[in-house]
């Protein structure tokens, strides 16, 4: 086997990259022969967890059964990537305890709220804005930052490419 397994694990408001940047990272490591799989709420909330919604108790289900899952694909030998807003730290601390020491690798997609609002590429904070939305992270449900992730990028100032070409170069020297 030529890779570790690992979780790359995006954390990030809605609207603040996680996918797009996670996609362009699975790009580049295909290019690198590595073998991945990317879990999103396309792949996830539609299945196995269509029955949860956006209560705390929901999301905090939410992310527990996604570390699970990580956790299985990691054991099978496949770098696994995760971009779900995973909004407390309880619950990416508890993912990072499940997975053997330095595989689980915290990716902060810090776009600051004024950022991802004025974006608001599906509406959603307008919604949640107006209260046709509840539950809203970042309007009325909390986001807690990660204090000391692994790796941070900053899309304000770089485009999606360019912070993925960030974390390969961050994640290479491991091997
Ligand atoms: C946050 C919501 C909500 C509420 C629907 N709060 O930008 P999107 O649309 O594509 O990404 C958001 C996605 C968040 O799902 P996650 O599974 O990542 O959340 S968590 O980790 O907190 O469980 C957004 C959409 O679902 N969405 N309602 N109330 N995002």
């Amino acid at each position: 086997k030529n890779q570790t397994p690992r979780v790359l694990w995006f954390t990030g408001l809605s609207g603040s990259g996680k996918s797009t940047i996670a996609n362009a990272v699975e790009q580049q490591l295909h290019l690198m022969n590595r073998h991945t799989f990317l879990l999103d709420g396309d792949n996830v909330r539609h299945g196995l967890n269509r029955d949860l919604g956006f209560t705390e108790a929901d999301r905090i289900e939410n992310i527990r059964r996604v570390g699970e899952v990580a956790k299985l694909m990691a054991d099978a030998g496949l770098i696994v990537l995760t971009a779900f807003i995973s909004p407390f730290r309880a619950e990416r601390q508890m993912v990072r305890e499940m997975l053997p020491e330095g595989e689980f690798i915290e990716i902060f997609v810090d776009t600051p709220l004024s950022v991802a609002e004025a974006r608001d590429v599906k509406g959603l904070y307008k919604k949640a804005r107006s209260g046709q939305l509840k539950n809203f992270t970042g309007i009325d449900s909390p986001y807690e930052p990660p204090e000391h992730p692994e790796i941070r990028v900053n899309t304000v100032d770089m485009t999606p490419e360019q912070a993925a070409r960030y974390i390969i170069e961050q994640i290479m020297p491991l091997k």
